[in-house]
């Protein structure tokens, strides 16, 4: 098996994204069954658990104080609510529960009532990601500390094109935080966004800095721009869908042994191009109806889907499920 490379130029992506679709999917395909069965798809569920009036001017996103989308703000949610949720999650079949905020970083304050959520959804028997926002060293010691399995921080798109996107914030704090993130053993969850009117050159751009860190994102999140109305992006010009198909192929190529999520923009898609994802090394998706604040396919849709195509969620990892089998039990 070849070794995993964190020497990836910018010209070989863009030769990737470039080439050939048959090639491109042919290569792809040889790299996933190196590491994975092709099968196998891994199943995330998401909630939002502090919604909207953030102070970051994301141009994408609804959730940003700076646009008026019309959404409703939500302060932290209490931890019983968090936890009926990720059983809910549990119940539907995912082996993940990610809780995102809408923050800059978490506050000092909400520091015990973020461990209290981390312990208890860990005690369900699911895997427990976060994505709150900057991280200080200490922050993310003390989410260790509580059991958190996963960080999501994306890197969202290249270095160059960032500024265009984002203004309250740099590409090198995003980096700082996924090194913290690493420094306190929690597994990456980093990857970005197509469709935010961005060159192949960003693309590629942001593939390389996932693919050139120094350890490999655990996982990588492949969004496809939600346009919501309101936000500067709502108008952005649409994705040609075989090109985010590339996106995802010439991910799983640079970052062989990492699983790559078919991300936001399910909701928009057929079901045909999302078997081409899968087919380009796609091997996680987020499941069921929400994603943060957007919609995302029925857990149905998804499972109809997954029987038509043959598929399989990857089924809870070994130490979760000692967990779960007596908490199943109970009434
Ligand atoms: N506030 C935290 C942060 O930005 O790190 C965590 C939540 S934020 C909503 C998580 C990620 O969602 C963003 O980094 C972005 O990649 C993705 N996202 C947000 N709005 C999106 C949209 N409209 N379409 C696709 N992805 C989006
Ligand atoms: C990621 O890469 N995508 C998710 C998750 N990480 C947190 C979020 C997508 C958000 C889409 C817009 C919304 O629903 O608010
Ligand atoms: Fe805030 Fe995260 Fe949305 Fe940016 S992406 S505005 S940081 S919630």
């Amino acid at each position: 098996m070849p070794a995993t490379r964190h020497d990836w130029t910018r010209e070989e992506a863009l030769a990737l994204l470039a080439s050939p679709l048959p090639e491109l999917l042919f290569r792809a395909q040889e790299v996933h069954r190196q590491h994975f069965d092709p099968t196998e798809v891994q199943l995330s569920t998401l909630l939002s658990i502090k919604t909207g009036a953030c102070p970051e001017d994301c141009k994408y996103c609804p959730q940003s104080a700076h646009y008026d989308t019309g959404l409703a703000r939500e302060p932290l949610l209490d931890l019983e609510a968090v936890v009926a949720e990720a059983r809910r999650a549990r119940e539907a079949g995912a082996t993940r529960f990610c809780m995102g905020a809408a923050w800059r970083s978490p506050r000092p304050k909400d520091m015990p009532r973020l461990v209290a959520m981390v312990r208890e959804v860990k005690a369900l028997g699911l895997e427990t990601c976060m994505t709150l926002g900057m991280l200080s060293e200490e922050q993310a010691r003390e989410l260790a500390a509580a059991g958190l399995d996963y960080y999501n921080h994306n890197l969202d798109t290249s270095p160059e094109y960032y500024g265009q996107i984002i203004t309250t914030r740099t590409f090198a704090d995003r980096l700082a935080t996924l090194e913290a993130v690493r420094r306190a053993g929690i597994k990456v969850c980093a990857g970005g966004i197509v469709g935010m009117g961005e060159a192949p050159e960003d693309r590629a751009g942001l593939l390389v800095a996932l693919a050139n860190l120094p350890q490999h994102p655990e996982s990588v999140p492949i969004n496809l721009l939600v346009r919501v109305p309101g936000t500067p992006l709502e108008e952005a010009p649409p994705v040609d869908p075989f090109d985010f198909v590339r996106v995802i192929a010439a991910a799983r190529i640079m970052m062989p042994a990492s699983w790559v999520r078919l991300s936001a923009g399910r909701e928009q898609m057929s079901d045909e191009l999302q078997a081409l994802a899968f087919l380009a090394g796609a091997n996680s998706i987020f499941y069921c109806e929400r994603l943060l604040t957007t919609a995302n396919p029925a857990a149905e849709r998804d499972r109809r889907l997954f029987r038509r195509l043959g598929l399989k969620p990857v089924a809870a990892a070994e130490d979760a499920v000692r967990h779960y089998a007596p908490a199943r039990a109970a009434p």
